[in-house]
């Protein structure tokens, strides 16, 4: 390929590439399945790498991050970057009502619009002639840092705005974290020994000041936008149309969340119904922001210092409870960190009772200085497992015992050890029953082998009975062993056995995430099975080839090594491979019963995650793709399907429920 033609691929890829990261990200609709998106990654990467002038800085490769920096520089904001004023509750929220009515001198109803306030960090992105130019965060609202190469890193910013759009753009909206991300990134840190996060919006801030952008890129962040600065287009009449407008210019907005209410009772019902499915949104909320949604009455009342007088931020009230640590007891995890936990005397903290808090390690016990005997105030941030965020010391009788750093391990006596710049102490002992007992609940999870109906009572005695001694030793497991244990009836055993034997062929990504090597995740599982095809290669794979693939640092690529030279590590996966676990990777796309056939799902399914779809459907060599075509061969229909099923029927494709095509699957593995 001449240079030539490799721009112009290039270019096409871009675009492609581009366009769907929109459809994914802004406007929840892809169109093609993630295996089909990460083939063209991976053919703009391979382009890049030969013609390396190609990797410009609106290139989609771009969101893995650049060099490190020194320090951010500042930047001056076009117009400044406003906070807003708060109101805690009902009446409070009608003064702002009346105080804006006073201000325009009328009495009418006026109309609102009120979005989620989320709990992240505020940022400007500027976009010029629809390219991401520079990002930064509010700062002191006149002045921000400069942070536009880890914004660029986070897959739901656009770098560049679909056209037409304007030539100046101001974006102003919430970087933010998701719960589950958060919960993942901060349960991960806890292994590593790092800190972890007290919050989302500790993680999202602390993500997005990091120096070296290749280190924000690895973290989970999202984005919603909600308004703008300066643009050299002329604005729509309302809030509510600008939103829909920042839609299709290709940003990410969180229509779904956002009411218009059309007098103040709305508004508060609004207020009420958002507090009371709060638990229920995949990110954190402290309150709903309530926006006036004519721009000409936006623009009438003006703003004050540093609050816009039309809009307030109704603030829900903390879910904080106070109560009494009872104990705090030591966990160990699969890598042998060992992790302080407060038994609570149970209390109810908005409508859940919690019975224990993360302490997360001793430094966090230091800084907040808890003891077992200890009043505590306790707050839930959208998770059921709550942290301390206070001890009411004035409380304290003088009987109340900390809790030393462990010399040795609480669960089997082995030593321990902390390493410099780790927070938590670890087991050494690799045959420590604990750590055993959690790499197999690891390997047993949904996310890895998804060996369904091995709870953690059944694990403990298998455990205890010395019937499991690693991870290979499942595979062993005889149906007399099984029905020994407690509540285990002759049907839940023949299942149990059928879904140890169903998990032998899980992709190999799947087991790599599984054998729980260290700072391996299911990402970067992905990612290595992608690149390897097979156990066998990764294992023999060396430093080079490892820190060759894009996303791998040399922490990845020395863990890797260390999993692969540990004589335990190769018997179990030896062990494995005779117990006929033998992943399916990639090969099976050109061999497999449905190699060259194209699925495509629509609607909701009920049984299974698109995930699980489409794992099924490459796992017998078939592609899922996003959009129905001449070429597809199956759609399978849910509940509420739309266009697609519509397309499918014009084009008098099969249309299969989720039933038949479970059918079809268990034909398959039992053929
Ligand atoms: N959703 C949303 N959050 N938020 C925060 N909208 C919104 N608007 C803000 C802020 C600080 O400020 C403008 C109203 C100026």
């Amino acid at each position: 390929m001449n240079t030539e033609q490799a721009a112009r691929r290039h270019q096409q890829l871009s675009a492609e590439l581009h366009r769907h990261g929109r459809l994914y990200h802004s406007f929840d609709r892809p169109e093609i399945s993630d295996a089909d998106y990460d083939r063209l990654f991976r053919e703009l990467l391979e382009l890049e790498q030969a013609f390396p002038q190609l990797a410009t800085a609106d290139s989609p490769s771009q969101r893995v991050g650049a060099p490190p920096l020194e320090k951010f520089p500042s930047v001056r904001h076009g117009l400044p970057m406003l906070s807003l004023e708060n109101a805690a509750n009902d009446e409070e929220i009608g003064e702002f009502e009346a105080r804006i009515q006073r201000f325009l001198g009328q009495s009418d109803a006026l109309e609102y619009v009120c979005e989620p306030k989320l709990d992240g960090v505020a940022v400007e992105l500027v976009y010029q002639a629809g390219r991401l130019t520079v990002g930064s965060t509010r700062g002191d609202g006149q002045t921000g840092e400069q942070i536009t190469e880890n914004l660029r890193t986070i897959a739901a910013i656009p770098l560049l705005l679909q056209e037409p759009c304007p030539e100046l753009l101001e974006v102003r909206g919430e970087v933010y974290m998701d719960l589950a991300a958060f919960q993942a990134l901060n349960r991960e840190r806890e292994e590593e020994g790092l800190p972890v996060f007290a919050n989302p919006r500790n993680a999202a801030a602390g993500s997005l000041r990091q120096l070296d952008s290749t280190i924000t890129a690895r973290r989970p962040l999202q984005f919603f936008a909600y308004g703008i600065g300066r643009i050299s287009t002329p604005l729509p009449d309302s809030h509510r149309q600008l939103l829909e407008q920042l839609r299709q210019w290709g940003l990410r907005v969180n229509l779904e969340e956002t009411r218009l209410a059309a007098n103040l009772s709305e508004l508060l019902a609004n207020f009420h119904d958002l507090q009371l499915r709060r638990d229920q949104l995949p990110y954190e909320i402290d309150g709903m922001v309530v926006k006036v949604n004519s721009l000409a009455l936006q623009s009438e009342l003006g703003t004050k210092t540093r609050t816009p007088r039309w809009a307030v931020a109704c603030k829900f009230p903390p879910r904080q409870a106070t109560t009494r640590v009872e104990d705090i007891v030591l966990q160990v995890g699969r890598t042998g960190a060992i992790t302080p936990v407060a038994q609570l005397r149970p209390v109810e903290v908005s409508g859940v009772t919690v019975s224990r808090a993360s302490l997360h390690n001793w430094d966090e016990i230091a800084r907040l200085d808890v003891r077992i005997g200890d009043t505590v105030v306790v707050e839930r941030a959208g998770d059921v497992i709550p942290d301390v965020v206070r001890v009411l010391k004035d409380q304290r009788s003088g009987q109340e015992r900390m809790v030393p750093l462990p010399e040795t391990c609480p669960a089997c006596g082995g030593p321990v050890v902390k390493l410099d710049g780790e927070v938590v102490p670890r087991c050494q002992e690799l045959s420590c029953p604990a750590r055993l007992r959690e790499s197999l609940k690891h390997f047993v999870a949904r996310r890895a082998m998804d060996i369904d109906g091995l709870g953690e009572r059944t694990l403990e005695v298998l455990l205890e009975k010395g019937l499991i001694r690693s991870v290979a030793d499942l595979y062993s497991l005889r149906r007399e062993d099984l029905l020994a244990c407690p509540r285990q009836g002759e049907k839940s055993v023949d299942k149990l056995l059928k879904a140890i034997a169903g998990s032998k062929s899980r992709p190999l990504n799947r087991l790599l995430f599984a054998l729980g090597i260290r700072h391996v995740g299911e990402h970067l599982a992905k990612v290595l099975a992608d690149q390897f095809g097979s156990l066998e290669a990764l294992a023999a794979a060396d430093r080079d080839a490892l820190l060759a693939i894009h996303e791998v640092g040399p922490q990845v690529a020395d863990s890797v090594l260390d999993f692969f030279r540990k004589a335990r590590n190769r018997t179990i996966l030896d062990e494995l491979q005779q117990s006929g676990v033998i992943p399916q990777s990639a090969v099976s796309r050109n061999t497999g019963p449905w190699s060259g056939r194209s699925f495509v799902f629509t609607g909701s399914l009920e049984r299974l995650t698109r995930g699980q779809a489409q794992e099924l459907v490459e796992k017998f060599g078939g592609r899922a793709a996003g959009s129905v075509s001449k070429k597809t061969d199956y759609v399978i229909a849910g509940a509420d399907a739309g266009s697609k099923l519509d397309k499918a029927r014009q084009l008098n494709l099969p249309i299969l429920s989720e039933e038949d095509f479970l059918r079809m699957v268990t034909e398959q593995e039992q053929s």
